[in-house]
């Protein structure tokens, strides 16, 4: 069976613009010469000056001179957006378009903020994502009086909230533009960010570019009014079943931001491997970090790994929720400390894929010592509130065994002064205060669940066959899995948290999540191919309110997102759901520095990087390192041919 995703090339013609878009963009800012005026110096992209073989100085600015002259050459053409305001996922609360007032943002715009330390992060990030792009420098600076083009208010007095706001304020924000300026304004940091990701999807697709675009960086008027529905928002990544490096990490804690996700669960244990450092326990890295499945080299984090990556996702405003499953999918543990397993004795490593075979021995103390030991280290490291202490297919753990070992470890998260996270078959054990169960069944009935419920419980909604990013799209998906059934994208975006489980109300539901498990997943572009297109759907399930969204709509609006992918050489399965745009012609403004092939720092092994795709092991970070982009960029994966899709919710 072939494992390669289908990320098929052929050329396409220039991206279909919407209806009410202004005029394609001029033909003259294909290339550097245009700018420069008729008799004056030649212009060369080298970045220094030199002389010509007929003597004439040449003069060489950067790119980001140039990128500034053309973008000056385009504002004094009729300029219109290229995005509609309503074109954002997950969808807005409310937007109201102005189509008279765009706005186009100057070369010499500055990010101005409130005087705050994590207001002024946010608007650093702004400028990181806007300046490869358009070239201009942004720079930062604490806010004026006067307004400025780029503005981000933090105050609840600059974020009049909409009748009836409740939970998800403190994410919310607004987002006002005019021919003066975009202006965000919100209650906290957090809605800053969102704001932000908000901006960036309203400008031109362009955007997404490592390297200077000569673009008209339109953005369209009017007034978007936002705020999540959930405060949970989700995905989780298995780095136990295969591992996957800091870098890779990164790169889908950024794919979280763009939608809005908050959370990413990282799946740290289990039978295949042990993949965080624990200093009192170093066996279970040393020994138990060397294994995956298939057989490959395995690995782990260190402190400082994992302090990076929790780091770079509270930049993006996003909670790492760590896991190390327990009683059961412990092979890995047992190989390390034979002392922990019922018998005693080690098992052989495990390279397989199937579940429920290993435990470690409940009815020794020592277990306690270690899981004490253990998660007294991993809260040490976490921020966050969460520990997720896993629970689910311990076969081999019955009755009151189980119930009596998830109590203990359930004392010892709240002693640590967290709040536990189970898969919902922790749900017979005993309350404790917070507890919260995550469910991953698929019919919608539970009647345990549900009485775990009544008993205080909370629940994160993760259904096998809504929610599950390891399964197939289709039949012929060349990797995932399909025991939950198959998911194509209106299978992802079709259910609703607050009614999915009979017997459940809706304020016990903290929101969902969308479990990225790794038997079959080896490297990023694979990753990218299983979360795109149907994290955005699930985000949107997260985000918007059920009046806001539509099938229909959430199709069109999600279209413009292939290009963006394309653009930012991220891969995604081009499902024949979406009405996918053909990729519009990127025209990169020079380098000043020669290209060459980007290296995959990923975990890749057995697929070529995406597509034709750049890779930056994290793509947010501004890095030289990490910002290669071809001179002309490759052709989008052709949209597979497209049945009419007339599911309208
Ligand atoms: C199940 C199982 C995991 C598998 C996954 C594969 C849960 C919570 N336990 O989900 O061990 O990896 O399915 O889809």
């Amino acid at each position: 069976m072939s494992r390669t995703p289908r990320t098929g090339v052929a050329p396409v013609p220039e991206q279909p613009r919407r209806a009410d878009a202004g005029p394609p963009p001029a033909a003259p800012l294909a290339a550097p010469a245009p700018v420069t005026p008729q008799g004056s110096p030649t212009v060369t992209p080298a970045g220094a000056a030199t002389a010509t073989p007929q003597g004439s100085p040449t003069v060489t600015p950067s790119a980001t001179a140039l990128a500034r002259s053309a973008a000056e050459a385009a504002g004094r053409l009729l300029a219109r957006p290229t995005v509609g305001l309503g074109d954002v996922v997950p969808a807005p609360v409310s937007v109201r378009p102005r189509p008279a007032a765009d706005l186009v943002l100057p070369a010499d715009a500055a990010v101005r903020v409130s005087a705050d330390p994590a207001a002024r992060e946010v608007a650093e990030h702004l400028a990181e994502l806007l300046r490869p792009a358009t070239g201009y420098p942004l720079p930062v600076a604490d806010l004026p009086t006067a307004p400025g083009p780029l503005q981000l208010t933090l105050g609840a007095a600059a974020a009049p909230r909409p009748t009836g706001a409740a939970a998800g304020d403190e994410e919310g924000y607004r987002l006002d533009v005019d021919p003066d300026g975009v202006r965000i304004t919100a209650d906290t940091a957090t809605g800053l960010f969102h704001g932000v990701q908000t901006l960036r999807q309203l400008l031109p697709t362009a955007v997404e570019s490592r390297t200077p675009v000569a673009e008209r960086w339109v953005v369209p008027g009017g007034t978007i009014v936002d705020r999540p529905r959930f405060p949970y928002r989700g995905a989780m990544l298995d780095v136990a079943r295969h591992f996957f490096g800091v870098d890779d990490v990164c790169r889908v804690l950024d794919h979280l931001a763009r939608y809005k996700l908050n959370h990413l669960h990282l799946h740290l244990t289990d039978d295949q491997g042990w993949r965080i450092a624990v200093d009192s326990w170093p066996r279970l890295t040393a020994v138990g970090g060397r294994t995956e499945v298939g057989g490959g080299p395995g690995g782990w984090y260190t402190a400082a790994d994992y302090r990076r990556i929790v780091e770079y996702a509270a930049r993006r405003h996003i909670t790492v929720v760590p896991e190390v499953d327990l009683p059961g999918h412990t092979n890995a543990a047992l190989v390390a400390y034979p002392e922990l397993a019922p018998d005693k004795v080690a098992p052989p490593p495990y390279t397989g894929t199937e579940v429920g075979f290993s435990h470690v021995d409940p009815a020794d103390e020592r277990t306690y010592a270690f899981v004490a030991d253990v998660l007294g280290e991993l809260a040490a490291a976490t921020p966050g509130p969460w520990l997720h202490i896993g629970g689910d297919e311990a076969y081999k753990v019955k009755g009151v065994a189980y119930t009596g070992f998830v109590e203990r470890v359930q004392r010892i998260v709240a002693g640590l002064g967290r709040t536990v996270v189970g898969w919902h078959q922790i749900a017979p054990a005993g309350q404790v205060d917070g507890r919260v169960l995550q469910w991953w069944g698929t019919d919608g009935d539970d009647p345990t669940v549900a009485e775990a419920v009544r008993r205080g419980a909370r629940l994160i909604l993760s259904p096998g066959n809504h929610a599950y990013l390891d399964m197939k799209y289709t039949p012929d998906t060349p990797l995932g899995h399909d025991w939950a059934g198959l998911i194509d994208v209106h299978r992802a975006y079709h259910w609703d948290p607050a009614t999915h489980l009979a017997g459940v109300p809706a304020e016990a539901v903290l929101g969902l999540e969308a479990p990225l498990w790794t038997e079959s997943v080896t490297s990023m572009a694979e990753i990218e191919f299983l979360l795109l297109p149907r994290l955005p759907a699930l985000a949107e399930v997260a985000w918007s309110t059920p009046s806001t969204r539509s099938w229909a709509g959430f199709r069109d609006r999600l279209a413009g997102h292939g290009p963006r992918w394309h653009a930012a050489g991220i891969a995604f399965h081009p499902s024949p759901e979406i009405p996918w745009p053909a990729a519009p012609p990127v025209r990169h403004l020079p380098r000043t520095a020669p290209t060459s092939r980007p290296t995959h720092t990923a975990t890749s092994r057995h697929l070529p990087p995406a597509a034709d795709a750049p890779r930056s092991p994290a793509l947010d970070q501004p890095s030289p390192a990490h910002t290669p982009a071809p001179e002309t960029p490759q052709p989008m994966p052709a949209p597979v041919p497209r049945a009419n899709d007339t599911r309208t919710s």
